[in-house]
């Protein structure tokens, strides 16, 4: 149990005498079609879990009543004529039903059949026999990940070992991971994976290299997932040796058909581009005064003869450009909306769920609400960044549900964003959602065993951003420890608690995380949250704190939402408390809608964050035995590190804020640790003593 097959183990369960299908037929004979995978998976499946040996036939349609069928609705009535009481499925949809041992899996194309046989894996894996006959689809076609993994085999902002995918400025020989990760994937209904770093290298695209990404299509096709690559935008200049990179040169336009005639040749299904130019020191269009409409088009162009699409990342901003005082980096991406309508239809704007950078705690990012005639996926992240980075507990599904769920009120009328992102609310047709995972070579892919699931629910929500954050984690639970009624109860409370934790001992009220924005983006640091151009958003001072965002005094960000929502957060009484300082800049002793001061709900929340955080390891620990020992030993080893940082965040900030408003705590713990032992007090071989800026996120003042 070193975690490799993460939630598809097919462990053993206790065989009830149920009946199960006793031969399987593949209505597909091709090895590396993902029909056969699938029926390769259902034989595993009852093998490994039932302990029973089903044999797979591909000859001839089987419809006896012990046999368990898998192809596409074609293939079906190719093989076995005529096909009553299936609804019309769309893409990558699938069918399911059974009847005792007689089952029938059926997709509207080979992917969906897979993970139609998925889905009755699944039930199987969870003890459930119920007779079921439904049909289920995508709610949008794009459920990509993005993997921000580099040449050399390092991956930014990745905690799971180096990648799987590229060494040494060249893709791996041994694909054996890539093939396991599309596993995973498919069994999350996830389409396609982005193989390396937004902040792109341009050699991936090298003879060498381009050979290697056909290698890793082939891993990941038996599996129905496509690969999709990131691209550096000045890679004619850098590469090609043109002497520009202008998008609109014809010597440019011609240099990015070529490449993209070339990768086709080698990955002929390739999903498409996904580009993030103009941004953070990235070349784009606005080197040439063109604008990112015309920088997305050129791919998009060079893309629509074989089908693929652009993923426009809306994350544009320049942090050079953002040190003044008066500037607001939350703004930034509306400068989508005013080109709205410029971009090729198989351009689609990739836009993160707020409008910083994966916070504890965002507003819903405005510029879902501003796109009419553009295509939108919402970029998540399942590696916890900002959150952790996996060594906090940290289930995200409630924290991207505020996003999701959030009703936007274009025109006064309903427009949640998972509806305008499906393409619903808007008519658009293409649409979905792309996250960055960052798996690894660690055997538990990103880190830690409980950050699965947030893969694991990434992929749920993506077919279905209605889905509910808890059944989701709690069947991810029961595929991953197994039926039992504690561990089941005591995981479900423990993650269903986290992601409240980690905001309250991290940044309540909407301050962000205040954590290091410099680089690590790990641990406490609210000194480095302003005057840079990164960060300036909690303008705290002697008396005040929070970025007042209003139209009528601030910012103006505010007034980047429809007319509803803008009166909402620009009026202070009607802010709500978990985003007041996102939009306000307050006295410490303003009064929130609970009746307590701005700084007393600092101090309180972060203690009361820690409480949770510290029975997360008592919750663990009651599982001792209901768990493998290895697993067990892992998870209980993060947790009791986090139960420590938990402490260092709450005493660094609170002590932080405490010293600058002098404003002591209502119940007398700030600054009185007297449990705590200090680092001075130990005696480590190897260390040395370092300066930490500021010296309140040290132990004591050095
Ligand atoms: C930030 C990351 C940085 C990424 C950037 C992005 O810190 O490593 O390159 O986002 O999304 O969150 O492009």
């Amino acid at each position: 149990e070193n975690g490799l097959d993460g939630w598809l183990r097919y462990a053993p369960l206790p065989y009830n005498d149920q009946k199960l299908p006793a031969h399987i037929v593949v209505l597909n004979t091709t090895e590396a079609s993902p029909v056969y995978v699938a029926g390769a998976e259902l034989q595993n499946g009852l093998k490994g879990i039932y302990g029973t040996h089903a044999e797979v036939s591909h000859e001839q349609c089987e419809n006896s009543s012990s046999a368990a069928i898998v192809g596409t609705v074609e293939q079906y009535q190719i093989a076995c004529g005529s096909l009553n009481g299936v609804p019309e499925l769309d893409e990558d949809g699938f069918w399911l039903s059974t009847w005792g041992n007689k089952v029938q899996i059926l997709g509207q194309n080979e992917r969906g059949a897979l993970y139609g046989a998925f889905e009755y894996l699944s039930m199987l894996a969870q003890g459930n026999f119920s007779e079921v006959s439904y049909a289920s689809n995508p709610s949008a076609a794009i459920r990509w990940v993005n993997q921000w993994d580099n040449m050399d085999g390092s991956i930014e902002r990745g905690y799971g070992g180096s990648s799987i995918f590229f060494k040494n400025g060249a893709v791996v020989d041994d694909l054996s991971r890539v093939t396991q990760y599309a596993r995973l994937l498919a069994s999350a209904r996830i389409n396609a994976a982005v193989v390396n770093n937004v902040n792109a290298n341009a050699t991936l695209l090298d003879q060498e290299n381009m050979k290697g990404l056909g290698r890793i299509a082939d891993a990941l096709r038996p599996y129905g997932v496509q690969i999709g690559i990131s691209l550096n935008f000045a890679s004619p200049e850098t590469l090609g040796g043109l002497d520009t990179f202008d998008p609109l040169d014809s010597s440019v336009i011609k240099w990015w058909s070529n490449i993209t005639d070339q990768i086709y040749q080698r990955v002929p299904d390739m999903a498409g581009y996904l580009v993030k130019a103009n941004s953070e020191g990235q070349p784009g269009p606005l080197t040439y005064n063109r604008t990112l409409a015309q920088g997305a088009n050129l791919f998009a162009k060079a893309l629509h003869p074989y089908g693929g699409i652009v993923m426009f990342r809306a994350f544009v901003y320049n942090q050079l450009n953002e040190s003044n005082w008066k500037a607001d980096r939350a703004k930034a991406a509306m400068e989508f909306k005013y080109l709205d309508g410029e971009f090729e239809e198989n351009v689609v704007l990739q836009i993160k769920y707020g409008p910083i950078d994966f916070q504890v705690r965002e507003p819903t990012s405005p510029l879902f609400a501003n796109l009419f005639n553009t295509s939108t996926a919402i970029e998540l992240e399942v590696t916890q960044e900002y959150l952790g980075q996996q060594s906090h507990l940290v289930y995200l599904p409630p924290l991207w549900k505020t996003v999701l769920d959030f009703d936007l009120r274009v025109d006064h009328k309903p427009s949640l964003v998972r509806d305008i992102i499906t393409g619903r609310r808007f008519n658009r047709k293409l649409g979905g959602s792309a996250a960055v995972v960052n798996v690894g070579s660690n055997t538990t892919w990103l880190g830690g065993h409980l950050s699965m699931s947030n893969l694991y629910a990434y992929g749920r929500l993506a077919w279905d951003p209605a889905d509910d954050s808890q059944s989701i984690l709690q069947d991810w639970i029961r595929l991953t420890f197994g039926l039992d009624r504690t561990v089941l109860d005591t995981i479900t409370q423990m993650s269903m608690e986290s992601w409240p934790a980690y905001e309250n001992y991290t940044g309540n009220l909407g301050i962000q995380t205040l954590t290091d924005i410099l680089y690590t983006h790990y641990g406490p640091n609210p000194a480095s949250q302003d005057n840079n151009g990164w960060g300036q958003w909690t303008r705290a001072d002697h008396t005040t704190i929070g970025m007042d965002r209003t139209v009528s005094n601030g910012t103006g960000f505010s007034g980047q939402y429809p007319t509803e929502i803008a009166a909402m957060y620009e009026n202070i009484d009607t802010t709500p408390d978990n985003l007041l300082l996102w939009f306000h800049h307050v006295n410490y002793t303003h009064r929130l809608h609970s009746g307590k001061t701005v700084i007393q709900h600092f101090y309180d929340a972060h203690y009361s964050g820690v409480e949770t955080a510290q029975t997360f390891l008592v919750q663990w620990d009651s599982l001792k035995g209901k768990i493998d020992d290895e697993r067990h030993k892992a998870v209980r080893r993060q947790l009791d590190y986090q139960t420590g940082h938990s402490i260092i965040w709450r005493d660094a900030i609170n002590d932080f804020y405490y010293n600058l408003s002098g404003i002591p705590d209502a119940l007398n713990r700030v600054g009185h640790h007297p449990w705590r032992i200090e680092a001075e007090s130990m005696l480590l071989d190897g260390y040395k003593q370092y300066t930490v800026n500021p010296f309140e996120t040290a132990a004591k003042s050095i």
